[in-house]
């Protein structure tokens, strides 16, 4: 039982350190261009790493027994009987409950007042989703793109999308925002962000919208392509839109 416990034990340490190394060697994140999205990206990162030491204990107690305590003798012979062990169980129970109460305060209360405690806005964005396309309408600038095919905002100014559905359920989502929320009909959602980089649809594909929620025929349509500009080149972008529209 003892030359068990180190053997499971060891086996438990390689896995653990295998995949600790792994999950630093490898990019695990898509392109992240939100200060909201790195703190998303940091919480994710940190319950990867509390979950890998359980899933690791798992997947060495399964493989010893599958190698150590394979059955040899006559095919109708039955296992041992065990019915319970007292000891493992709860120290189980309190391990996994005490981890998953920690998560549920940090990150998770945590991470949430840190993504909407600053209320201050520098830019309004109405988002209207309908089968199957996006309106944008900026408030402050008098501008409304009608069934856009792209979305431009400015590099660090937060933002705060107020969104909403003509028909049914649909869902606002910027995968390099990490952020994602409903546009429910008769209802206004609300998502603030603030892009901390420059770039386009065509510099990397996460920065796009996309709908989220399966809402019909044509809903892998339901894409346009994002483009974060210079705070200057968002207003002379804002005064082409208003000279010629006039
Ligand atoms: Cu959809």
């Amino acid at each position: 039982m003892r030359r068990d416990v180190i053997y499971g034990g060891l086996l438990w340490l390689v896995l653990t350190v295998i995949c600790y190394s792994l999950i630093s060697e490898f990019t695990l994140f898509p392109l992240t261009a939100a200060h909201e999205a790195e703190t998303i990206d940091e919480s994710f990162l940190f319950l990867i790493q509390l979950a890998i030491p359980v899933f690791t204990f798992v997947v060495s107690v399964l493989l010893y027994s599958i190698f150590r305590f394979r059955r040899t003798g006559e095919k109708s012979e039955d296992g041992l009987h065990i019915i319970s062990n007292k000891p493992v169980t709860w120290m189980w129970l309190l391990i996994t409950s005490g981890l998953a109460i920690y998560m549920i305060i940090d990150p998770g209360l945590t991470g949430f007042k840190k993504l909407t405690a600053n209320k201050n806005v520098d830019l309004v964005v109405q988002v209207e989703a309908r089968k199957w396309s996006w309106s944008f309408t900026y408030p402050q600038q008098g501008i409304t793109l009608k069934d856009a095919d792209e979305l431009i905002l400015p590099v660090n100014q937060r933002i705060l999308f107020e969104i909403s559905s003509v028909d049914i359920i649909h869902s606002f989502w910027i995968p390099a925002f990490r952020m994602k929320i409903d546009a429910v009909p008769g209802q206004l959602t609300f998502m603030r962000v603030t892009p901390n980089i420059i770039g386009s649809f065509e510099d990397d594909i996460n920065l796009r919208v996309q709908c989220a929620e399966l809402c019909g025929t044509g809903h892998s349509r339901m894409r346009v392509d994002l483009r974060i500009l210079t705070l200057q080149e968002f207003e002379t972008w804002i005064i082409e839109q208003t000279t010629s529209t006039d």
